[in-house]
């Protein structure tokens, strides 16, 4: 048996892998229905019997292969047990739950294996496509286990700026407060001209799901992600694959160079050959940000 200190992370890699496969079944066989959904704060914050399906078969399998490590999952979440040092399982069963309910095939389940809360080990993936992303820290990023990330490989082009930037956004299920408001007055400014003060930024997309945003920065086809409200479960795994794939996340509000897993604001920026360009597109992303993200 695994020991506390001595996690095997190549053979926590294959399992995770093995049990993304199997919530990829029970998520493809599934029939959501778009009303009638359980909600949890409000009609954007879904929960479905397959999301507590999944968690329960992943947890499950879990502590009976793993019983040392912890566990800290999105549908079990109690927020007198949070995220400490010790070696844990993060997990998201389906992220991207609104998308899983309508049926847009951006829905994934997120494993990650956190280490004195730095994300270690992660696999996300995607049944819809069928697109599996995974990395072990100091082992490399990859796509269905073969093709290295990021996918230009060394043909990336440098970073340059945010008018080149496409960039992945979330509207969340807060929609009111003070982290809404700056939020969207974000969005509006690094969208404006720049004869209106603004970044003129290429364009945005929002994927619905935290860990295949990070993904996709960590595979290159987007420049940055900026989150405020998602949780461990949402990036642990995310995180791993981002860093992996030469990608860098710092804190969602400005100056913050060491984001915490359990921060809850995030910005993740992809890779750059010999990382050009990439703190310098913080800074400059950082300089627009509209007002506190409180969380
Ligand atoms: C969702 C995230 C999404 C974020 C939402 C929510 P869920 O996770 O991945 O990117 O904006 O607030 O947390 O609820 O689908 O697991």
């Amino acid at each position: 048996m695994d020991h506390p200190k001595d996690p095997n992370l190549n053979e926590i890699h294959d399992f995770l892998v093995s049990l993304a496969f199997k919530a990829g079944d029970i998520i493809n066989n599934a029939l959501p229905e778009t009303n009638d959904t359980g909600s949890k704060k409000n009609s954007a914050d879904l929960v479905t019997e397959y999301d507590r399906a999944v968690e329960d078969m992943i947890s499950t399998s879990l502590k009976e292969k793993y019983p040392n490590y912890d566990f800290h999952g999105e549908e079990t979440y109690d927020q007198n047990r949070p995220l400490t040092d010790a070696p844990t399982f993060v997990v998201d069963p389906i992220d991207g739950t609104v998308n899983f309910v309508h049926g847009f095939p951006f829905a994934c389940v997120s494993l990650g294996f956190a280490i004195g809360k730095i994300p270690t080990v992660g696999v996300v993936y995607n049944p819809s496509t069928k697109t599996l992303y995974s990395a072990i820290k100091g082992q490399g990023a990859y796509l269905n286990r073969e093709t290295r990330l990021p996918l230009k490989g060394s043909n990336m082009e440098p970073l340059a700026g945010l008018t080149n930037a496409l960039i992945a956004i979330e509207w969340g299920s807060d929609r009111s407060g003070i982290n809404w408001e700056t939020k969207v007055r974000t969005f509006e400014k690094l969208g404006q001209s720049k004869e209106n003060g603004g970044a003129m930024v290429r364009s945005f997309r929002s994927l619905g799901s935290a860990a295949l945003n990070l993904c996709a920065v960590a595979d290159g086809t987007l420049d940055l992600y900026w989150e405020g409200g998602c949780w461990a479960w949402d990036v642990c795994a995310g995180w791993v694959i981002l860093a992996e794939a030469g990608g860098i996340m710092v804190d969602g509000s400005p100056a913050g160079w060491e984001p915490r897993l359990d921060g809850r604001k995030y910005l993740a920026v992809r890779g750059s050959p010999n990382r050009v360009g990439q703190k310098e597109l913080v800074e400059e992303f950082w300089s627009y940000i509209q007002g506190p993200l409180e969380y």
